[in-house]
């Protein structure tokens, strides 16, 4: 289909970002509980990434922080100054800035009625992220409201978990042409919670009008999540015919290699052995949770957390995949460590949507002229830092609530307020 191409929608970091320890399975989560977060420079870290893609010659797209402090959690639960300080804070978390878990995509290639389909992910396995599905519906009912192109389904029923992108792969020739669809889900009973269901998966490829032959599902492998790989983005990434993977992603790895290439015989796997990066030095540095992306050259590159080039042996793979002739070519650090002490890395910031761009709602499309509006609403009412005490505070729920109202005066998104 013409027209189409990859768009990566990155989350804006919001306001209110902060350290809460909220994720338990997420190892940077829990150990960077009570560190003073610094909102502000960590939007712009934000911006400075999309930016550098933009410079790259790809589209950019961003999604709107949700409103925070969440009144209608605050109400629910009746939170008052007996309630646990963990549910406070889940009612001001910028979690939505991990925009991978917004929702799965299936792009209109896949979809029997040609439409792309979006799933707004439950999150329903972390109290903090269960409350963003409907305001993230909201927003991309407005971003991809065009009828004839999107279709918006509800979040799948709560019984099933589900996560979104995180825990979803797409295999195919060019980003415009059919792919096959991969579903990877945990299991429960380990000491961390498996958030994503086989269920749920199923439901979403049903719900998308997916071929059934077109469609993989893979067990993560419980020994992943017990290491921190609380969604599946932490230990594999795939783009086009490429699977970028860690040699201990999946429960049954060469099993998973067959079938993905049963359903798309093109398969490329880059392996990344257990001898050359750790599994926990790999969830330490986030070395998959990278975009891989296709340059409009036609080259592969990795955008990976500067952590990477940190870590000894992360960076000595790296250099030694550049100096082979596999199919990524370049490998691109950027400085998102605000978010990554959160546990999110530069996979975790974007949804990836395959559309024509002039069929999305062009307020959600970065250029200059928005990245600066953006830039400088961030600037200037932003907070610069939060002490997890002040969470709570009255003074500070006006300046977020400010902040947020005011990006989206300009923006000319105000019916998101
Ligand atoms: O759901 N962290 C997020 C990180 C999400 C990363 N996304 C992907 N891997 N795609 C989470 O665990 C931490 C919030 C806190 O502790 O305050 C948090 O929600």
């Amino acid at each position: 289909m013409s027209g189409l191409v990859e768009i990566n929608f990155d989350g804006i970091v919001g306001p209110s970002h902060n350290y809460a320890g909220l994720s338990l399975g997420n190892i940077a989560s829990a150990s960077h509980k009570g560190d003073t977060s610094y909102p502000r420079a960590a939007a712009l870290q934000g911006l400075a990434k999309m930016r550098s893609n933009m410079a790259l010659g790809l589209a950019q797209g961003f999604l709107l922080p949700l409103p925070r402090p969440n009144g209608d959690l605050i109400r629910g639960l009746a939170l008052d100054e007996t309630a646990p300080r963990q549910l406070l804070a889940a009612a001001w978390s910028a979690s939505s800035m991990w925009t991978a878990n917004a929702a799965t995509v299936s792009p209109a290639p896949d979809t029997a009625d040609g439409r792309c389909h979006l799933t707004p992910a439950n999150l329903v396995t972390m109290p903090h992220r269960a409350q963003e599905w409907q305001d993230t519906q909201a927003q991309l009912a407005i971003a991809f409201g065009d009828e004839q192109h999107f279709t918006i389904h509800d979040a799948v029923l709560p019984a099933f978990g589900d996560e979104g992108a995180a825990n979803h792969m797409r295999f195919c020739e060019n980003h415009d042409s059919a792919g096959v669809e991969v579903f990877v889900w945990g299991r429960q009973g380990g000491r961390f919670p498996a958030r994503q269901h086989e269920q749920a998966s199923r439901a979403i490829a049903r719900l998308h009008g997916l071929d059934p032959a077109k469609c993989v599902f893979i067990e993560q492998n419980p020994e992943a999540i017990e290491a921190g790989a609380f969604h599946n983005d932490v230990v594999s990434v795939a783009n086009e015919r490429v699977l970028f993977t860690h040699e201990r992603a999946f429960a049954d790895q060469q099993g998973a290699y067959a079938a993905i290439r049963e359903a798309f015989p093109a398969l490329e796997v880059v392996e990344v052995p257990e001898s050359a990066v750790t599994l926990e030095e790999a969830i330490r540095t986030y070395l998959f949770n990278a975009q891989l992306l296709t340059l409009p050259s036609g080259e592969m590159a990795l955008v990976v957390p500067s952590e990477c080039q940190e870590s000894a042996s992360v960076w000595a793979y790296c250099e030694s995949m550049l100096a082979g002739n596999g199919p990524i070519r370049k490998v691109i650090p950027v400085d998102v460590k605000q978010s990554m002490a959160n546990g999110g890395g530069p996979a975790c910031l974007r949804l990836r949507v395959v559309a024509d761009p002039a069929t999305v709602d062009g307020r959600f499309l970065l250029d200059e002229m928005r990245a600066e509006r953006i830039e400088s609403v961030v600037a200037q009412m932003w907070p610069e830092q939060i002490d997890p005490m002040d969470i709570g505070s009255e003074t500070l729920a006006k300046a977020v609530i400010e902040a947020r109202e005011a990006l989206l005066s300009v923006l000319s998104l105000d019916e998101l307020a």
